[in-house]
């Protein structure tokens, strides 16, 4: 079980941004405390969710500062550290050893086409420069096919490897990525709106966007699969999946934004040029919301 060191429910944390992508250090200073006392075990920060690969790499550094500078110490903080270039990936790597983060992460290389070799390369570049931080693998729709298992094995010779965020929805996978070391490996689950089914086929955890903005909901969902109650997590992941559904057919990261600024935490919008919501699509997702109970009948 020495891989196994993630687990419970993570926040892809939002990245609140001003227009020219320097951090808006209030809000995220507030958003980090009050999740914090929810229940959730950390952060994931500069992910997909976190619009790692959309930030300068002197704000995804600052950003990493400012939390570990706010969240008390039992949070577990994981930095994802993918960049198209190995000079920044390395970068960002010492820096999370330098700034005391516990865990480094980031998509196969991407863009161009990469080999095994290439691809294994990459995250022994990623893991000398972090001197052996505990590291998994993004295994993300946003960045290609996904690593064969075979791929994955090769990878435990890696120091600090140690499993993989898993943002898929074949379960099976995910089970058969499970069985890599005899079970010694750190799967984390990545739709927030299949987490159930992730946690009954072995993610020992899970990271996602939603759990920004209903942190408290997973952490009950967790602590019912954890006890055998399959019945009550089942009822709360339905009761999750009609507000994700309703991002889903928006934009999810908008839609986290725009829920924490109507509780008054002023994030912003996405770096650009990511996707953003016209006033048109705000006013109708928030009106949808309102159907539903509105935005504090998610917590
Ligand atoms: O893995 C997130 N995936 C992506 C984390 O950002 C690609 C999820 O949390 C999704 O945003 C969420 C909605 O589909 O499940």
């Amino acid at each position: 079980m020495k891989r196994i060191m993630f687990t419970g429910i993570m926040p892809a944390l939002l990245s609140p941004v001003n227009e020219d992508g320097s951090i808006r250090e209030k809000p995220l200073r507030r958003l980090v405390r009050d999740l914090s006392g929810t229940g959730i075990t950390g952060f994931y920060l500069c992910g997909a969710t976190g619009e790692g690969i959309a930030m300068a790499p002197e704000r995804r550094m600052e950003l990493a500062e400012i939390v570990k500078d706010e969240a008390p110490a039992e949070m577990k903080l994981i930095n994802h550290v993918g960049a198209g270039d190995l000079a920044t990936v390395r970068r960002l790597a010492r820096h999370s050893r330098e700034t005391g983060l516990d865990g480094i992460s980031s998509v196969p290389p991407f863009f161009f086409n990469y080999d095994e070799r290439g691809i294994i390369d990459y995250y022994r570049a990623m893991s000398d420069e972090s001197a052996g931080l505990p590291m998994l693998i993004y295994a993300s729709p946003l960045s290609g096919p996904l690593l064969p298992v075979s791929t994955v094995e090769k990878m435990l010779d890696i120091p600090g490897f140690i499993g993989m965020k898993f943002t898929n929805p074949n379960y099976y996978l995910l089970s058969r990525y499970k069985k890599i070391g005899g079970g010694d490996i750190n799967i984390i689950n990545g739709p927030d709106e299949t987490c159930l089914l992730g946690l009954l086929m072995g993610a020992d955890g899970a990271i996602g966007s939603t759990y920004n903005v209903m942190p408290r909901l997973f952490v009950e969902l967790y602590g019912h699969v954890k006890a055998g109650r399959i019945a009550e997590a089942r009822a709360l992941q339905m009761k999750a999946d009609d507000l994700i559904e309703l991002m889903l057919g928006s934009d999810v990261i908008s839609c986290c934004k725009l829920m924490l600024d109507q509780r008054g935490y002023n994030v912003g919008e996405t770096n650009a040029p990511m996707k953003r919501l016209t006033a048109g699509q705000k006013a109708a997702f928030l009106a949808a919301l309102d159907q539903m109970g509105g935005v504090d009948a998610f917590v």
